[in-house]
Order: structure tokens, then sequence, then C-alpha cells
């Protein structure tokens, strides 16, 4: 029988543990949409905690928790300043255009990282024949950009910038918890400069379904009316929650071991002949290596395949290789293996 094959496509891959089908099964539930569930009020407090806002919302996944915050912040016919791949532009269906109908103002980072001064020259004037900047949107840690995280003082810098100008701040972090134990701080210190946090328990912390999407009462009760208009109201959600409080109460902790198996393989794929790695760049679960050319990123994932490894291309001649809780050292080992020729 042929082995399963590791895995490193996306840390949405990670299965719920033992102890979160546990707590799904044991979960005590009500119905979310009158807000009766204890269990889903009770991660939405803990979020609130973990991010130090003031509420939180429970919502189905990560696209839709970005698509309620630009929504509440913005008005049709404003702009949204933003990395220029952030995921919020790239892999979100125009959400922003459909669901908001605003317009993205891309800037580019450093390996996603924004620079205040140049999110300062990008935002516009005030003028009556202009779309008005209303946004700025930051993602910690940027996915596209490596897994590379935003330190504290250039959040504020940058939320700084926006305030300013008169604009809201949200926060795509997706994996802040990454961001936060790569930087030595806590999650809530890297949300307290923006109004608004979106985080996913269905990545890094294993959890199968679900975001919390946090900031003030005023703001969560406006997101709870997005959050029922896109159908996103769930029922006896609780058993979702279950796990997501497992998630951050056991999963949390055993992310610096994911960081640490990712520079493992970013040095395996370093010393790969066709490929070539920024280890600088490599701060969390997520390694992008560069494939030399002629050979290309579809070439190198399917030789991969063949050898029991799967991962993504991630743009022209990039490969993603995501480390994450199902991925232990063993599975490293075998990654290791199929490294071990050309392609
Ligand atoms: N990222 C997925 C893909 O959509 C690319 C992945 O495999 O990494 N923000 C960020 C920074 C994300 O990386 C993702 C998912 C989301 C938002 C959306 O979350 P979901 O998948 O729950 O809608």
């Amino acid at each position: 029988m042929a082995a399963v094959p590791v895995d490193l496509r996306s840390d949405t891959v990670t299965c719920p543990t033992p102890a979160m089908r546990r707590a799904m099964a044991e979960a005590e539930v009500g119905d979310d949409v009158y807000g009766e569930d204890p269990t889903v009020n009770a991660l939405q407090d803990e979020a609130a905690r973990l991010t130090a806002k003031e509420a939180a919302l429970f919502v189905p996944s990560g696209t839709m928790g970005n698509g309620i915050c630009v929504k509440v912040h913005t008005q049709p016919g404003e702009e949204v300043v933003c990395e220029a791949t952030a995921h919020v532009y790239w892999f979100e269906n125009a959400s922003m255009a459909v669901l908001s109908g605003v317009l993205p103002r891309l800037v580019p980072g450093d390996h996603g990282i924004l620079d205040p001064q140049r999110v300062a020259e990008a935002i516009r004037p005030p003028a009556y024949y202009l779309p008005r900047p209303a946004l700025l949107c930051v993602e910690n840690t940027h996915n596209m950009g490596g897994g590379t995280c935003t330190p504290v003082a250039t959040l504020k810098a940058l939320c700084r910038v926006a305030q300013e100008r008169g604009m809201a701040t949200h926060l795509d972090g997706a994996r802040i918890f990454n961001a936060a134990a790569a930087l030595g701080v806590p999650a809530a210190a890297l949300a307290a400069p923006f109004d608004s946090v979106q985080f996913c328990l269905s990545k890094g912390l294993a959890a199968p379904v679900g975001s919390l999407i946090c900031g003030t009462r005023a703001f969560v009760e406006k997101a709870r009316v997005f959050r029922k208009m896109l159908g996103g109201g769930m029922r006896q959600a609780g058993v979702l929650a279950a796990a997501g409080l497992v998630a951050l109460r056991e999963v949390v902790p055993s992310l610096p071991e994911d960081h640490r198996r990712a520079r493992v393989l970013a040095e395996r794929l370093a010393a790969h002949p066709d490929l070539s790695v920024e280890l600088e760049w490599v701060q969390t679960n997520i390694v992008m290596a560069k494939v030399k050319p002629p050979k290309t990123p579809g070439q190198v994932c399917a030789t991969l395949k063949e050898r029991g490894v799967l991962a993504s291309p991630a743009g022209a001649q990039v490969v993603r290789f995501v480390t994450h809780h199902d991925v232990d050292d063993a599975a490293l080992e075998r990654v290791g293996e199929a490294l071990g020729k050309p392609f």
C-alpha cells in the first residue's frame, strides 16, 4: 500500500486532533443566530481577550471574515490600500469589488512587508473626483511574501499613517499566532494598532473550520448583520467552536515547532541543485523555493508528488511549502529523501 503523502501544500490541510474531536462531540450548543450557543460565546470571548479587543464574532472562513471587515469599514466608491500580493486582493474572488464596491490600491512590499512611507505616498489627497481612501489592510504573517512577519513598530507606523488620513485599519491575521510566536510578542500587541482583526482557526491551528473577527462592540454588531446577509449565521456552531477553543489552548504553543521544521526544510530545499531559497526570509511556517529554469514549478510539484510529497506552485518560478501540525520529524525526513535527487 502506498504511504500517505506528506502534504505541504498548505497548513489548511491539517485535520482536527483527537482532543478537538472529543471537544466537538461533547460541546454544549445552542442556536447561535439567537446568540445562545455557549461554546461559540466562549470562543468569541477568548478571541476578544487574545486580541485585546472589546468583542469578536465567529465566521465560517477567513475570506468571509475579511470580506465582512472591508464591508463594515467602507462605502461603495472608496479605496482600500493593501499590499500588492495580499490575500484580500489575490485570492478572494474580487470580494472587495463585488461585496463592497471598493477599489484596491496596491502598494508593493518587501516580501510582503509594507513600508509606511510608501503607504503614505499611495494615499490619495482629498478631492471630490478621487476615490476616498477608506481602509488600510495589512497581512501578518504575509502569505505570498513567504510567511514573513511585520514587527510591532512597523504596524504602529502603518496604522498611524492611515489614521492621520482618516482611514480605518484592518489586520488580515490569518496566521497572527505564527507571527506572534516568531516575533516573541503576544498576538494582542500585533492586533493593538488595528480597528479590526481577522484570524483563522483552520490553518496552522489545525481546527477544522472557522475564523474570528475582532474589534469594538459597535464594529461586531455591524459585522453580525453582514455575516447573516452572506449566509454565515450558523446555528449549533458550538461543535465547531469547541475545536477552536482546543486549538487556541493546545496548538498555539506548538507553532514554534512548525517554524523549526520550516527552517530545516528550507535548508534542504536550498541545497537542491534545481532550487534556491532566500533563507533570511524564512521566518515562520512557509517556505518559498525559486525553481531554476528550465525546470518549472509544475514539473517540480509533479516529480515531488511521485515521490510522496505535495507542494503548490505559487507564481511564475516559485513553489510554496508549508509546515504544520500534521508534519512531524519523520515526515520531514521523507521530504529530505524526496529532495535527494534532481527533478
Ligand atoms: N490562504 C490559503 C489560500 O487561500 C491561498 C492558503 O493555502 O494559504 N488570509 C490569508 C493570509 C490566507 O492565507 C488565507 C487562506 C485567507 C485569508 C482565507 O482563509 P479561508 O481559506 O479560511 O477563507
